[in-house]
């Protein structure tokens, strides 16, 4: 069973006529936007934003109209994944490498539906290591002042070896904390660092987490 298209086709049917809605990035809302096309083509009329480029490629071929960001005010719901969610409806995101962009798309989102396979809900954010995004110039201070607030900061590589660049041209330092017992205060920790863009943490932000099931069903946190 495919729990991210179960979870995935359940938030595409929040989508109405007429809506502008952000598309995410992952293998959970690839589904999303294969859905949204679908239903494109029967006929739903809406207009969209990507978080990435790869999620953008993918509307395009399926007839999804983009528009560019300047034509937008607000954003009516984004479906996005996550690498966890607790019960709180907080996130980490970003293993896909599309946190900063994410971010903002779902800061200007009047809703932000996150779809996600049960394996994804924790009881307590930090067992997927946080990943930051970190600016490349003098990424060694950056890297020394993670470490200090508790963690091993690993810059992400690609298969290749050669280190990941964001499509905004910045490094990711997988950031393994264990356990966040305050990720509100740890979010605003991280992002006070000079070097640090942002961080996968998205405290308060979801309105509804979408969970796929081994049974078939579907839950909403
Ligand atoms: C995006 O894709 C990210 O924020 C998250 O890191 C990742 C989840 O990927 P997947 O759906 O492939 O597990 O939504």
């Amino acid at each position: 069973m495919n729990l991210k298209k179960l979870a995935a086709d359940e938030a595409v049917k929040l989508i109405e006529d007429g809506m502008t809605v952000g598309l995410g990035t992952g293998s959970t809302a690839y589904w999303a936007i294969m859905g949204i096309g679908e239903r494109v083509k029967n006929g739903l009329n809406i207009r969209a934003v990507a978080t990435s480029e790869a999620s953008d490629r993918l509307a395009r071929e399926l007839n999804i109209p983009i528009v560019p960001f300047s034509e937008v005010e607000t954003i009516d719901v984004t479906i996005d994944g996550a690498d966890e969610s607790d019960h709180s409806l907080n996130l980490i995101k970003g293993g896909g490498g599309a946190l900063l962009r994410e971010k903002i798309v779902a800061s200007s989102s009047k809703r932000l539906v996150i779809i996600a396979d049960e394996s994804k809900v924790v009881e307590r954010l930090g067992k997927f290591p946080l990943p930051v995004d970190v600016v490349p110039f003098a990424v060694e201070l950056t890297l020394r002042k993670l470490a200090a607030l508790g963690c091993e900061p690993k810059l992400r590589r690609k298969e290749d070896g050669e280190l990941f660049k964001t499509d905004n041209g910045n490094y990711v330092a997988d950031c393994s904390f264990g356990a966040i017992a305050d990720p509100a205060a740890l979010h605003d920790q991280l992002n006070n660092i000079a070097g640090v863009v942002d961080n996968g943490l998205f405290i308060g932000m979801a309105d509804m987490v979408i969970v796929g099931h081994q049974d078939g069903t579907v839950s909403v946190l």
